[in-house]
């Protein structure tokens, strides 16, 4: 089922709060990853990242239908999860950068964020791994009677994971309070996903009898109305649900990715960025509703600019684990 958003209602004080909250988020969501890119060409950040940016509107728009306390799990492109369910960019540079004060003090990098506070249970480089996590985490919420629901983050890639399957049939057998939420970025590191993805992927859900719904992943308040309404069935046990968000990943597979024109056209990643970029839309949104003019959209850009600065200036100036703590915290 294809779903779009009312915009035919007049805003009231509390949607106005929501979008500009939104739209900050976004925003904090771009400016972080950008400086991850500048860590990485500096030579200052070991080892790769996977960049989020274009695809900000996914994170935003499903963790601010979520509670504090409802999990998350999340993927090797896990930064804008982070952010989006309320971590600390300092401590997330921190891990970046390898330092003590890292959310894994600084052993874990980039693909193993976890944040228990916010109900993160952690990126995931194995693609697909999270589903079963996520699922498990549901089962407890429903079994202790918590009131938690569960989100499986997860790329086109993983649709090919057999565990996601059978986590989908155990979640509906059980009516489980959890949503699979696929980032359909249309690309598997630097194959289309035609290539790799037999059939109608909207089918797949109801094959176990898991509601299945799909959304313009660049357009943030669609996005939050349709979790909204999946939120709401899976905490009153009305069971699983998955979500299909099409999106699109403006930089390469990771930092290092940039030359792509041998699977993927210039042209087509232009289209994206001018045409369908989650964060000017949503500014335009903004504007055209009269809620933010220029004026104080370049006072929010400036004052999440200034977090980022000094989230990231904590993280360089910040120390690594002492050496003889290299073996502590690390389960292999
Ligand atoms: C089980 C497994 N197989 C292969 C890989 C190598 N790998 C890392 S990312 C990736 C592609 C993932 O594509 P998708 O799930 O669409 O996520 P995206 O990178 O587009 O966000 C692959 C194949 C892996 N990490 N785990
Ligand atoms: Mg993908």
């Amino acid at each position: 089922m294809s779903t779009t958003v009312d915009r035919t209602q007049t805003p009231g004080k509390a949607d106005i709060e929501l979008w500009l909250r939104m739209y900050k988020q976004m925003l904090r969501i771009r400016l972080f990853e950008e400086q991850v890119n500048q860590l990485y060409t500096r030579a200052l950040m070991p080892g790769l990242a996977h960049l989020y940016i274009g695809e900000e509107a996914v994170a935003v728009g499903v963790c601010e239908a979520l509670r504090r306390d409802d999990y998350i799990t999340s993927t090797h492109r896990g930064h804008g999860h982070c952010v989006a369910k309320g971590a600390s960019l300092d401590l997330m540079f921190a891990e970046l950068l390898g330092k003590e004060a890292g959310y894994c003090k600084g052993k874990g990098g980039s693909m193993h964020i976890a944040d228990p506070a916010t109900g993160n249970l952690g990126a995931n480089a194995i693609v697909g791994g999270s589903a079963g996590i996520a699922t498990g985490a549901a089962f407890s919420a429903k079994r202790l009677g918590t009131g938690q629901v569960a989100v499986c983050f997860f790329g086109d890639g993983a649709l090919g994971q057999g565990l996601l399957y059978e986590v989908m049939n155990i979640a509906s057998l059980w009516k489980l309070p959890v949503i699979y939420v696929c980032e359909n970025n249309m690309y598997n590191e630097y194959t289309h996903y035609s290539e790799t993805t037999a059939g109608d992927i909207l089918q797949r859900g109801p094959a176990f009898g898991v509601e299945s719904h799909k959304v313009d992943g660049q357009d943030v308040r669609a996005v939050y109305a349709i979790m909204q309404k999946l939120v709401e069935r899976a905490r009153k046990g009305e069971g699983p649900s998955i979500l299909f968000c099409d999106t699109y990943r403006f930089h390469g597979h990771h930092v290092g990715d940039i030359a792509r024109e041998y699977y993927r056209s210039k042209q087509e990643e232009q289209v994206w960025k001018t045409d369908r970029d989650p964060v000017t839309l949503m500014s335009k949104n903004l504007s055209t509703l009269g809620i933010a003019d220029s004026a104080a959209l370049e006072k929010i850009q400036a004052e999440i600019q200034a977090e980022v600065d000094t989230a990231v200036k904590f993280a360089i100036d910040a120390p690594y684990p002492a050496p003889d703590k290299v073996d502590q915290d690390v389960y292999a």
